[in-house]
């Protein structure tokens, strides 16, 4: 498979502002999430919104959509639930998203915060929540629903929209670093990917582990999110302001959740999702999410050479920012 080269040529002399110092490298570490405000120039935005419209009118096979017809005198409106829209690994079709996957700079400035030499793109994703949705993105960490293993990497979460703190992104502080893997969960529905399958009345209560081996696929047990809403003043959560040009940027194993959309505006993010040095191709117990095929990757082996996870830039690149 060939990458699409990008053909839509980003600001020329506009440039991200990319560099972090040690002590943003230290909080991300620290906490597995951070907010870097106004790190990106209206004019990539702008690129990124038309990605955005353009990706809406021509979803590919991977889009969701969320949404159920409510009968006007439901009389609880709570159960509603309206447009939440999301698709991914689009960017070899979207000219727009090319360009600044490829030509920003925010590839350098990952491999900044993740202390490696090379930096690979994983995928972009894009949530877009119009206004009413009371699709609820549940607590959960990403890494599960992926086909990669390894510690260094990270997802920058763009918002084109203002979005206030109540209405984004929180974080459970450190999460990434509890050692502690979890099922994942649909988005439309909150349910965890093998809940049929798993023993929640045993003395392990929650952990998946059909054969009682210990061993869940990939060599580690996941256990069900637990109820974290109420447990929430044991942990410190993170949570901001965020406006357009803002990045949030958050490793694949920090838990977060975010509300629907009470805002009256749309409330549209980009992801972007990169990994450095030590990715590896993983197996999950479930079907990934995307859901990639291995073709001629294996498991615990590098994702070199395969176009699907393009080499963006590498050390030099990453110490010149
Ligand atoms: O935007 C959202 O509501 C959820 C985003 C998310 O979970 C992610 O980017 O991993």
């Amino acid at each position: 498979m060939v990458a699409t080269q990008p053909s839509v040529s980003g600001p020329d002399s506009i440039q991200i502002d990319n560099g972090v110092n040690r002590s943003e490298i230290e909080r991300f570490t620290r906490d597995g999430a951070i907010h870097l405000p106004g790190r990106i120039s209206p004019e990539w935005l702008e690129l990124l919104a038309l990605g955005v419209e353009y990706n809406q009118q021509n979803p590919s096979k991977w889009a969701h959509g969320f949404s159920a017809e409510v009968p006007d005198d439901e009389p609880d409106s709570s159960s509603r639930v309206v447009g939440f829209w999301s698709d991914y690994v689009t960017w070899p079709k979207v000219p727009e998203y090319q360009s600044v996957i490829f030509e920003s700079g925010l590839a350098e400035l990952a491999g900044q915060l993740m202390e490696s030499s090379e930096v690979r793109l994983f995928h972009e994703h894009v949530l877009v929540k119009e206004p009413g949705t009371t699709s609820r993105t549940p607590w959960h960490h990403d890494q599960p629903y992926y086909c990669v293993d390894g510690d260094q990497n990270i997802s920058f979460w763009i918002a084109l929209d203002p979005v206030p703190k109540g209405s984004g992104l929180r974080f459970i502080a450190g999460s990434h670093r509890w050692g502690r893997w979890f099922v994942p969960r649909r988005f439309a529905d909150h349910v965890p990917y093998v809940e049929a399958s798993i023993d929640a009345g045993g003395s392990d209560a929650g952990r998946l582990d059909a054969d009682g081996d210990g061993d869940t696929g990939g060599g580690r047990a996941f256990e069900l999110v637990p109820d974290l809403d109420a447990e929430l003043d044991q942990h410190q959560v993170l949570t901001w302001d965020v406006e357009p040009g803002d990045i949030v940027a958050f490793h694949f194993r920090t838990l977060h959740d975010a509300p629907g959309n009470k805002l009256a505006s749309r409330r549209r993010a980009v992801s972007l999702r990169w990994l450095g040095d030590d990715a590896t191709f993983a197996q999950r117990p479930w079907e990934a999410s995307p859901p990639f095929e291995q073709l001629g990757l294996v498991v615990g082996g590098s994702l070199q050479g395969d176009d699907r996870f393009p080499l963006i830039t590498t050390s030099s690149s990453i110490l010149s920012h």
